[in-house]
Formats: C-alpha cells, sequence, structure tokens
C-alpha cells in the first residue's frame, strides 16, 4: 500500500503523535512517522506504550509501532497500564515468522500466537489490508475503538507498506550538562519527599506516581485532579512522563520514580536524556529495597543514579540527602527549567495502615486529563 497515504489518513483522523521500537517488516511507516511526525525512538517497546500513553493523556492520539518480539516486551503496560486506565493507543504490530514465511527460527513461535496474544490481552485487533478502501474502513473501526478508550492494534504481513525514504536524522547530542552532589544523608521518609513535590506544585503541575507504595503515599499525603497514581506498568512512570510532557509543553510534569522500577526500565533513562523536554522532573525516591512487596533489597545501594542520569543525557542531574536540599533542586528545575533528574536517597517503610486510593484508575485519569486539557 501506499504509505504516505495511508500515514496521511491516520493524520487526518488525528494520530500524529508515535512511538516505537523498529522493525524491518515495518519500516516503511517508522521512516514516514519520522519524516512526518512527532517520533519517539524508545528504547523498548514497553516504554513506546507508555510514552505514548503519556501522550494521550496530554491530548495527542498516539500510535505505536513495533516487532511482534517486541510485544511481549509490551504486556506489563498493555495489561496493566493501557487496560486498567482505560489509556487507548493505536498499535502497529509485524507478522514475523507468519505461518509458510521462510523467516528465522526465533520468530516461529511468536508468528504463531502474535494475535492470540491480542485476543488474550483483550486488545480488539485486525489484520491490515493491502486494498486502500478497505483499510479506510479498518481506520474507521480502529479509531471508534479509540475514541471509546480502547486500544487496537493492526497485525502487519511482509510486504504491506511501500518504501518511504528515510530523510536524513538531524540528531543533537547534550553538550551542556550539569551534576551537583552531596554528601550529607539525613534519609527523610517518603512521605516527607512526597509532600515537598505536591507542596510545589502548581495549577500547572502534573505529579504521575510509580507503582505500589509511592502512589499509595501520594494518594493518602494529598489526593488532587493533577496527581496520577499508577498501579501495575512498573519502570514506565519516567516513559509515561516523557509523553505527556512532550504533548503538553505548558505542564510542568514530574515523574516519581522508586529505585527498583527504575531499573527495570532504565533504558528509558538514555530516550528521556535524549529527547529532554524542558518541563520533565525525573524524581526518583530511592530506599534500596522493594518496599511495596516487603522490603526485599534492590541493587541500587550500588548505584550512583546522578553520574547516570548524567551519562545518558540529561542536562541536570543531582542527589541530595535532606529535604532541604530536595526542595532547592525542585525550584532550580522551577525557575529554570531544563530535564532535570534528582535523585533523592529515603528511609525504608512507610505509614501504618497505609491505604490504596479509592479512587478507581480511570477515574484518575478522566479527573487528570480534564485537569491538564481545561
Ligand atoms: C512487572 C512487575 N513486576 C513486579 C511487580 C511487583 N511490584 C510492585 S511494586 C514493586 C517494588 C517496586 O520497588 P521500588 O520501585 O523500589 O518502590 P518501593 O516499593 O520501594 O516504593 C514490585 C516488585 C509489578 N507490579 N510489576
Amino acid at each position: 500500500m501506499n504509505t504516505q497515504e495511508f500515514g496521511t489518513e491516520l493524520k487526518e483522523l488525528g494520530f500524529d503523535f508515535y512511538s516505537g521500537v523498529p522493525c524491518s517488516f515495518l519500516k516503511y511507516l517508522i521512516n514516514y512517522a519520522i519524516n512526518e511526525c512527532d517520533y519517539v525512538m524508545a528504547a523498548n517497546e514497553g516504554d513506546a506504550i507508555a510514552t505514548a500513553a503519556g501522550a494521550y493523556l496530554g491530548g495527542k492520539k498516539s500510535v505505536v509501532l513495533m516487532q511482534n518480539s517486541g510485544l511481549t516486551n509490551a504486556t506489563s503496560p498493555l495489561t496493566s497500564l493501557n487496560f486498567s486506565f482505560r489509556l487507548p493507543v493505536l498499535g502497529f504490530v509485524s507478522l514475523r515468522g507468519e505461518e509458510g514465511l521462510n523467516d528465522e527460527p526465533q520468530h516461529e513461535l511468536m508468528g504463531q500466537i502474535t494475535g492470540e496474544m491480542l485476543t488474550l490481552m483483550q486488545v480488539q485487533w485486525e489484520y491490515l489490508s493491502l486494498d486502500m478502501s478497505e483499510v479506510k474502513q479498518q481506520l474507521k473501526r480502529a479509531n471508534e475503538a479509540i475514541e471509546n478508550n480502547k486500544t487496537f492494534f493492526f497485525v502487519v504481513k511482509k510486504g504491506t507498506f511501500d518504501e518511504v525514504v528515510l530523510k536524513p536524522q538531524a540528531l543533537r547530542a547534550t553538550t551542556d550538562k550539569v551534576l551537583r552532589t552531596t554528601k550529607i544523608a539525613t534519609s527523610p521518609s517518603r512521605t516527607e519527599a512526597l509532600k515537598c513535590l505536591s507542596d510545589n506544585a502548581t495549577k500547572d503541575t502534573v505529579l504521575l506516581a510509580t507503582t505500589g507504595k509511592t502512589g499509595r503515599e501520594l494518594f493518602e499525603v494529598e489526593d488532587k485532579s493533577n496527581n496520577l497514581y499508577m498501579v501495575g506498568s512498573m519502570g514506565c512512570i519516567s516513559s509515561m512522563a516523557l509523553g505527556l510532557a512532550l504533548a503538553k509543553p505548558d505542564k510542568q510534569v514530574i515523574a516519581i520514580d522508586g529505585d527498583g522500577a527504575s531499573l527495570m526500565r532504565m533504558g528509558n533513562f538514555a530516550t528521556n536524556g535524549y529527547y529532554q523536554p524542558n518541563n520533565l522532573l525525573h524524581v526518583l525516591l530511592d530506599n534500596n529495597v522493594h518496599d511495596s512487596t516487603g522490603g526485599q533489597a534492590t541493587i541500587s545501594h550500588n548505584i550512583d543514579y546522578a553520574s547516570a542520569a548524567h551519562a545518558m543525557g540529561y542536562p541536570v542531574s543531582a542527589s541530595v540527602g535532606s529535604i532541604e536540599e530536595f526542595n532547592a533542586e525542585i525550584n532550580k528545575w522551577k525557575n529554570n527549567p531544563k530535564a532535570t533528574f534528582i535523585h533523592l536517597k529515603i528511609s525504608k517503610g512507610s505509614p501504618k495502615d497505609l491505604g490504596r486510593p479509592t479512587i478507581k484508575p480511570f477515574e484518575v485519569k478522566e479527573r487528570l486529563m480534564n485537569f491538564i486539557n481545561s
């Protein structure tokens, strides 16, 4: 099919924000997206899903592109982010390993189960047709699903898209990076850190809290319409924040990460460091443990996170050990916005009898979208 025409059809339906990881079967659609639309080159297909979902929060209709091998990387956010929060994205997944195709051995099983996997995850899907008049009907159905808050995927067979030449990509590098570290370690509690963040929020701030006790505590600190309490999708908070920050430059977007969660998807440090929207603040509350699941040690005591973020392109990276310094770094970002990473060492544990958000994930999403887009 004519890829350019197909892309234009998508654009006319409002889909102009893309994220993904390449597959050779999809390369011409990816080339089109890079040439003509906003495209975030994700490190992992799960991050691509979260970035697209973040952009959707900011009012974009967004598209994810992936190989079917990458569908396995995307299952956590597809099942616990898109489904739970009713955050729809339009997906294109290739069909490597299709029966009868002489493909490589690693694709054999996924070739057999791609459709079944989507069905199992309750994702509506269709094989993308090659006939443009049929394709227009398919896009109409896909668009209806998205408008009903349901994720929709097209499974794409080999040779579907005709050639689009990739225009030269002007890649930038961060030349002017700042790294600040302090040695004081007073180990404030997570609640103190969250209070500090909540107190710093203005009418233009969005707080996205990672899964587990961070979201639960933020809900108890103050339940506000500019908060999102992640459930599941471990590690996806910073990629989701990236999508939202890019989609909504007039909002200050704060991702509140955990040490365990950030380690799960650390590739996204590099993605954030590259795209580096000024309105993005990535905070890591590091208690050295998986507190939410019983306090088992992570390996974060051995990691210099601020240096890692610095090395991966964040214009500003800082490691602080007290609430006063934490507050000061947040205010530096507010007063001179540049994509910033702040590592704060916190103590283990959480308030006794910590509850859970009484508001449902999809209600949080609706409320947040009203806040963001009103
Ligand atoms: C993919 C996935 N694996 C495991 C879990 C279970 N889980 C939920 S929270 C959590 C610990 C997160 O640790 P960290 O980010 O350090 O935050 P903390 O619990 O210390 O606040 C784990 C392992 C999950 N939700 N998703």
